[in-house]
């Protein structure tokens, strides 16, 4: 077994008990509605507190391959970590929605729609509150079997997002044969527009494009005031960034389903 191999293992089995211990958790990040100024969503984002690195991102500990067992079993962790919080929110009275990243590869998996499904009703949540991201760049997964998992997602009631839109390949082939519902314009050209003429008439282009085809636009990576008074100039429906919420754990009655009292 080669190094990086043994490596990969080690930090598989780490990961796997690390989940076990409660050490890897779902920080939330709002995202709000621009004509309503209200939270429209909570984005849901994996991390792990290691007790001797402290807080990792999922860049950091992600096996590279998303569509590996691990990749799974992360996938179905933070759908029901998101699915299980959201229903447990809505019941508190709090009417915001929930977005989970997949993998394309995920997406297009052929059981993920009854998955998703026995999920929701397990939780007693509404389809129409939970988006599923597609993350669109480093794409492999074959277009027809893309094609198919959207329609059948959609056939669910889930909404579908296009994450970091802009970045990855095909966005306009994507664009023309799938339905989604919502574009996430990538924080690269969010943080660009406001001193680059090219990256602000991007961000422009790509929100006239999607509202053309019905979809409703996200901007990410608002960090400062004049970033967020940009992209409302540009029209996007709804804005997210660390100048309007950093993402963070959920208190714990958010998090868990309320406690039953039976006498
Ligand atoms: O690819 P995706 O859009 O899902 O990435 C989400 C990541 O972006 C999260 O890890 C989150 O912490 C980070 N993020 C959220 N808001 C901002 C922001 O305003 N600036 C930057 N640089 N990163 C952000
Ligand atoms: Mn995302």
């Amino acid at each position: 077994m080669s190094d990086s191999t043994t490596t990969t293992l080690h930090s598989a089995i780490e990961l796997l008990e690390a989940i076990e211990d409660d050490q890897v958790r779902l920080h939330y990040q709002a995202i709000f509605s621009v004509p309503s100024r209200r939270i429209d969503s909570f984005e849901a984002l994996l991390r792990w507190q290691h007790p001797e690195h402290g807080l990792l991102l999922p860049m950091s500990f992600l096996p590279a391959d998303m569509d590996s067992g691990l990749g799974w079993v992360l996938t179905n962790f933070v759908l029901e970590e998101a699915v299980r919080a959201c229903a447990t929110w809505q019941h508190a009275g709090i009417r915001a929605g929930v977005s989970v990243n997949v993998s394309p590869g995920r997406l297009a998996d052929e059981f993920l729609p009854d998955h998703l499904a026995e999920l929701l009703d397990r939780h007693e949540l509404d389809a129409g509150w939970l988006t599923i991201e597609m993350t669109e760049s480093r794409c492999d997964v074959d277009a027809d079997d893309i094609r198919r998992a959207c329609a059948a997602l959609a056939e669910c009631g889930v909404r579908l997002s296009i994450d970091d839109f802009g970045t990855g390949e095909a966005t306009l082939t994507r664009l023309r044969h799938l339905q989604f519902d919502q574009v996430k314009i990538d924080r690269c050209f969010v943080a660009g527009a406001v001193s680059d003429a090219t990256d602000r008439n991007i961000a422009s282009f790509a929100t006239d494009l999607a509202h053309s085809l019905g979809m409703t636009v996200v901007a990410e990576g608002v960090e400062t005031s004049e970033m967020l008074d940009l992209v409302i100039d540009l029209g996007v429906d709804l804005v997210q960034g660390f100048h309007l919420h950093r993402p963070r754990e959920l208190e714990a009655h958010w998090r868990s389903p309320a406690p039953c009292h039976h006498g």
